[in-house]
C-alpha cells in the first residue's frame, strides 16, 4: 500500500508546513523529543520528504525509508540530494525552477554592479563620514563599459542574466558542457580559454563532483588582474582558499560571491578582502519568489499524495509511475 506520510526533516517555511498540514499526513521532524527515535518508528510510513538545502539526502538517508517514492526539494539546485541513486532505486526528485529565474538574475547583476563600481565600498565611505572629512569616494579602476562577460553555465538563470547584459551592453560568451544552437553568443569549450578572454566571469554553476573547483587557481589567473568573478551559483564551484589569494594579491580586480561552500560560514581570508562583494545566499530571497518556490514544494508532494502526474521532476528522475 502507498505511503501516505510526509517528512519534514528540518524547518521549513510557514507556507510549506502550513500547506503540507493541511493533508493531514505531515511529520515535523524538529518538533520531536527525540528525531532519531521517531523516525525509527515512523519510517515505513513515509513515502514523500519535503527538503531544504541544509540536509545531505544521500542513499544512506533515503535508504532509511523502505516506501520513500518522492523527495520534494526546495530549491532549483539539488546538490544535496543525491538524484542518480533515487533514480535507480524508483524514487522522484522534485526542484523548483523557473519560478525563480528572474529574480535571481536581478541579484546577479545587483552584485556584478555592486562588485566593478565599488557600491559598497562607496556606501561604507559616506557612513564613515569620509565624504564630509576627506572629500568624495575615489573614482573606480573598474566599469562596465566595453566589457566582455563569460557565463559559466548557460541555463535558465544564466540566460536570464544574458538577455540583462545585452541590454547593458556587454559582449557575451559562454561555457558549458555542450554548445547550444539556439544561442549567438560565443561559445568555448573550455572555461580557462573562456575566462582568458573576458573580463567578467559570471558563475551560474549548479553544485556536485562535477563542478567541484573548477573555478581554481589557473582560471583565476587566467581571468587577469583586470578580471571580475561573479558567483550566483554553488559555493563548491570555486576554489575559496585560491580566490581569497587572488583577491589579496591583486591576480584578479574583485570578486563578488552570493554562495559559499560551508555557508553559512563564510572563509575568515575572504572576509577579510576589501575587493570582495559577500552576500549571504539571497539570490532568490523575496518573499515574492520563496512563495512561488515554497507552493511548488507544496504543489509537488500534493501531487504525489493524488496520485498525480509530479510538477517539477529533474533529470535524473523521470516519472513513469507511483
Ligand atoms: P539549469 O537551467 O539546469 O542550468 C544549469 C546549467 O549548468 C546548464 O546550462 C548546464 O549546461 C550547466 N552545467 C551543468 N553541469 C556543468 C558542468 N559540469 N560544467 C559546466 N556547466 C555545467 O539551472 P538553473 O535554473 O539555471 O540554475 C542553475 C544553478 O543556479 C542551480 O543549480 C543552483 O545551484 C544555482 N542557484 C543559485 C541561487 C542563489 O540564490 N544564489 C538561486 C537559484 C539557483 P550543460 O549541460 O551544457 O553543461
Ligand atoms: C535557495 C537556491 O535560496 O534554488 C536554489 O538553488 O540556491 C536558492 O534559491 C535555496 O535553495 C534555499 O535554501
Amino acid at each position: 500500500m502507498k505511503a501516505t506520510g510526509i517528512l519534514a526533516p528540518t524547518r521549513m517555511m510557514p507556507l510549506i508546513v502550513d500547506g503540507l498540514r493541511a493533508t493531514g499526513k505531515l511529520h515535523c521532524l524538529w518538533e520531536q523529543a527525540d528525531p532519531e527515535a521517531y523516525l525509527s518508528a515512523h519510517a515505513d510510513q513515509i513515502g514523500a520528504i519535503a527538503t531544504g538545502a541544509h540536509l545531505a539526502v544521500d542513499g544512506a538517508y533515503m535508504s532509511r525509508f523502505p516506501n520513500l517514492k518522492l523527495v520534494a526539494n526546495f530549491g532549483v539546485g539539488y546538490d544535496t540530494v543525491d538524484a542518480k541513486w533515487a533514480g535507480q532505486h524508483g524514487i522522484i526528485v522534485t526542484n523548483t525552477p523557473d519560478v525563480l529565474t528572474e529574480e535571481v538574475a536581478d541579484t546577479a547583476l545587483g552584485l556584478l554592479l555592486m562588485t566593478i563600481r565599488e557600491l559598497p565600498q562607496s556606501e561604507r565611505w559616506l557612513r564613515a563620514g569620509h565624504w564630509v572629512s576627506k572629500g568624495p569616494y575615489p573614482l573606480t579602476a573598474n566599469t562596465m563599459r566595453g566589457k566582455k562577460i563569460g557565463i559559466l553555465a548557460l541555463g535558465r538563470i544564466g540566460k536570464a542574466i544574458a538577455t540583462r547584459c545585452e541590454a547593458f551592453g556587454l559582449t557575451i560568451a559562454y561555457h558549458g558542457r555542450t554548445k547550444q544552437d539556439d544561442v549567438s553568443y560565443h561559445y568555448y569549450d573550455s572555461l580557462i580559454d573562456m575566462a582568458r578572454d573576458v573580463d567578467i566571469l559570471m558563475s551560474v554553476a549548479p553544485g556536485g563532483a562535477s563542478t567541484k573547483h573548477i573555478i581554481n587557481a589557473d582560471v583565476l589567473k587566467a581571468l587577469g588582474p583586470q578580471g571580475v568573478l561573479i558567483n550566483i551559483g554553488r559555493g563548491s564551484v570555486v576554489d575559496e582558499s585560491a580566490l581569497a589569494k587572488a583577491l589579496r594579491e591583486k591576480i584578479i580586480f574583485a570578486a563578488g560571491l552570493d554562495v559559499f561552500e560551508n555557508e553559512p560560514h563564510v572563509p575568515a581570508d575572504l572576509m577579510a578582502c576589501e575587493n570582495a562583494v559577500l552576500l549571504p545566499h539571497v539570490g532568490s530571497a523575496s518573499i515574492h519568489t520563496r512563495n512561488l518556490m515554497g507552493q511548488l514544494v507544496v504543489d509537488n508532494v500534493v501531487a504525489y499524495l493524488a496520485g498525480k502526474h509530479p510538477l517539477t521532476p529533474v533529470a535524473e528522475t523521470p516519472f513513469k509511475s507511483w
